[in-house]
């Protein structure tokens, strides 16, 4: 039976065996004023190996670097958890308004903890920052997708979904989401 919950936190120090990176197309960490937010935070915490893996996913498989709504994974190497999924959210500010893309950020890194057998996954509130896109709907978004996912593989990994947001206001409107969305199926 899994779990869908919602906690505050910061995604640098919580124990999950994956935490979900809200990154960039360049997947080279974060930058702007905000101090890079989720991606700024977990590069500086996991130390300069993650973004050495990321430059490699650039020289390999990623020469383009992570398009909207995709996601791959690096080890986390200092942070406590064992791995980083890295997903691009959609920019509202760049007109990317789509939520079958946000929701892809979900489900994709869902299909990644799956092949990499985790027991957990953390997920910031990817988009409600930088991106612009308000948090109700990243909420919503959220909650349906991760449900969604969880009824079409009962007996997969990860068994906890955890959504770890920095305060209440943030916990308060995913409460409302996940009250309204239903016990997990
Ligand atoms: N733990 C949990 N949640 C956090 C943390 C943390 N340590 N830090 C921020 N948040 P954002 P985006 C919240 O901006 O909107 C970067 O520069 C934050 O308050 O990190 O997808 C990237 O390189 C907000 O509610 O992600 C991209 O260029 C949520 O996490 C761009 O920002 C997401 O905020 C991505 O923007």
């Amino acid at each position: 039976m899994s779990a869908l919950t919602v906690e505050i936190g910061d995604l640098t120090r919580i124990e999950a065996d994956a935490v979900v990176n809200a990154a960039n197309l360049t997947l080279l960490g974060g930058g702007g004023v905000d101090g890079g937010g989720v991606d700024g935070a977990l590069h500086a915490a996991a130390g300069p190996r993650l973004l050495e893996a990321c430059r490699r996913l650039r020289s390999t498989t990623h020469r383009d670097g992570l398009a909207v709504g995709d996601a791959v994974a690096t080890p986390a190497f200092d942070l406590p958890s064992s791995w980083v999924i890295h997903t691009v959210g959609p920019n509202l500010h760049r007109g990317q308004d789509d939520p079958t893309l946000l929701a892809s950020c979900f489900a994709r890194s869902l299909d990644i903890a799956a092949r990499l057998d985790v027991r957990s996954i953390a997920f910031p509130a990817i988009s409600a920052g930088a991106y612009g896109w308000p948090m109700a709907d990243v909420a919503r978004i959220a909650v349906g997708t991760c449900r969604t996912w969880l009824a079409g593989h009962p007996d997969g990994s990860p068994q906890q979904v955890r959504f770890v947001v920095l305060d209440d206001r943030p916990r308060e409107v995913f409460d409302i989401a996940l009250r309204s969305a239903g016990p997990t199926p």
